[in-house]
């Protein structure tokens, strides 16, 4: 059995801050199989997707369902524990990872989908459903869930909402704060609060799911989640278009915004990225090789749209170099692939930082092409790959360090700092996690992050729930 193990240069006795009581109170509920202490059964939970962020804890439990977690939270509280709640562990801010020795409350084993409910178009599913399961299980009923992102495999509903996920799909659907009917969560006291009836309307005062979604696990513990579905369209086709500057992909996303009601995707992919991506996947360029951008659009519905978005493309004129189509699933597959293993392809060369940021349209192409400039006044060695979700401003600028090493650590300052001077958002769908926190404030008031503590005291007075996440220590 593990420990001991060292967090940030210190060596710490895990098992030992637990009570013999405690760890038996926890046992009892879950199941000693489910209350895991050593360490080569936790490591998994308590390092993150990209490697950055790696914490220890004394015990990972792992719940089957609402009641065993509103008593696991009981325990904790009375034995003065905080806790890090968890999904999937896809998360790239650093929320999910105990960096400050909490304890795990891992959703995974909390995985049941009840009947899809085909007349209202919902479904209530558990929170450590992953996205693909979910998927699968609303299929059969020609029915989707409106977020669709590369992680579905392992990402959970429950993380999905904690962190507001976006996704390839929010031009058409909004994000996961979107798709919310109802909620289940059980608060920091233990108590359970339950709303899963799925009425479209129902002003009877806060709205719990929308407070919850964005929360990154520090109000409460997601059980289970009332979903809307979306009709799924039957016809699909989808593109690559290679353009000559970043200024012409924005422009030409506003066109097609405009010209097309059945888009359902407007991914981009810069010059790095590209050339990245083919690499890692072992194929050529498909259009335009040595063009700036490419955007992959992707449109569908119940008729046939492949002529809507051939005449799109044809009114873009010579903004666009060259493209691609795909109306077969495999050659659409073919294409998405080179969007979609950015982030694995950017994972075989190192631990980069993740900055995951919006600006409004008409910043877009100045943000985009002076940023790897200024990155490179702070760190000479550093490689800055960036892709993103051009439809909702969305960009995502990964920094490898010399080598694949994290970066000089000033990176974020002077991206994070120019984002908030052009007006955007320093996180667009990942949340703040612990990676962001100390720049919080560069988008939100003193009043604003007041708010937030008033919200976070109401909820969680004694900070059992995600104390070090999203919330700054100085209005924690
Ligand atoms: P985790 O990583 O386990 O947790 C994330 C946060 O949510 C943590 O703060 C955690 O404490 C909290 N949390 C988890 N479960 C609960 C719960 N039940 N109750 C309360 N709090 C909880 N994100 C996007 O938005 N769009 C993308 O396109 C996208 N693509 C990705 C592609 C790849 C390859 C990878 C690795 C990640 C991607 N992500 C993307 C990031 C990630 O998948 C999402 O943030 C996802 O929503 C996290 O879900 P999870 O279950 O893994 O959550
Ligand atoms: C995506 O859109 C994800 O692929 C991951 O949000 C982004 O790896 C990233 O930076
Ligand atoms: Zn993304």
């Amino acid at each position: 059995m593990c420990s001991s193990s060292v967090i940030y240069g210190r060596k710490v006795d895990l098992i030992a801050m637990l009570d013999t009581t405690v760890i038996q109170e926890f046992q009892r509920i879950v199941g000693t199989n489910h209350a895991l202490q050593e360490e080569a059964l936790t490591t998994s939970y308590t390092t993150d997707w990209t490697g950055r962020f790696k914490g220890a804890s004394p015990m990972v439990l792992r719940p089957a369902n609402t009641s065993q977690v509103s008593e696991l939270v009981k325990v904790a509280l009375s034995a003065g524990l905080s806790i890090v709640p968890q999904g999937g562990n896809t998360g790239l801010v650093g929320g999910s990872i105990p960096l400050h020795e909490e304890i795990v409350i891992s959703t995974l084993r909390m995985d049941h989908c009840d009947p899809v409910d085909a007349l209202a178009q919902q479904v209530t599913v558990d929170s450590g459903v992953t996205l693909a399961q979910a998927q699968t299980h609303v299929s059969p009923f020609d029915l989707e869930i409106g977020v669709d992102l590369a992680a579905r495999d392992s990402c959970t509903i429950g993380g999905m909402i904690a962190t507001n996920a976006g996704g390839i799909n929010v031009v058409r659907y909004g994000p996961m704060r979107d798709q919310l009917l109802g909620i289940e969560a059980v608060l920091s006291d233990g108590s359970v609060i339950s709303h899963l009836e799925g009425l479209e309307k129902d002003n009877t005062g806060y709205n719990f799911p929308g407070l919850l979604a964005g929360s990154e696990g520090t109000l409460a513990i997601i059980t289970k989640a009332r979903l809307r579905l979306h009709p799924r369209p039957s016809e699909r086709c989808s593109a690559m278009i290679a353009f000559k500057t970043v200024d012409d992909a924005v422009v030409a996303t506003s066109q097609l915004r405009r010209a097309l009601p059945a888009l359902q995707a407007v991914e981009v992919i810069f010059s790095e990225a590209m050339s990245l991506v083919s690499n890692h996947i072992g194929a050529s360029v498909p259009v335009g090789a040595g063009s700036q951008a490419w955007l992959i659009v992707e449109v569908a519905a119940n008729t046939d749209p492949t002529d809507e978005l051939a005449h799109a493309i044809d009114d873009l004129g010579p903004l666009a170099v060259d493209v691609a189509v795909g109306l077969d699933t495999a050659t659409r597959n073919g294409l998405w692939q080179y969007r979609e293993k950015i982030t694995e392809a950017i994972a075989t060369q190192g631990t980069p930082h993740k900055l995951d940021v919006t600006l409004g349209a008409s910043r877009l192409s100045e943000f985009v092409t002076e940023v790897p400039a200024l990155i490179s006044r702070v760190d000479g060695q550093a490689t800055t790959v960036m892709f993103g979700h051009l439809g909702d401003g969305n960009v995502h600028v990964n920094i490898l360090g010399a080598g694949g090493d994290e970066p000089n650590e000033g990176v974020d300052d002077v991206v994070l700092n120019y984002v908030a001077q052009l007006g955007g958002s320093i996180s667009a769908e990942h949340g703040i996690g612990t990676a962001k926190r100390e720049f919080l404030h560069l988008n939100r008031s003193e009043a604003e992050l007041a708010a937030f503590r008033a919200i976070k005291k109401g909820l969680d007075p004694r900070g059992v729930l995600n104390p070090n996440v999203l919330i700054p220590p100085e209005y924690s």
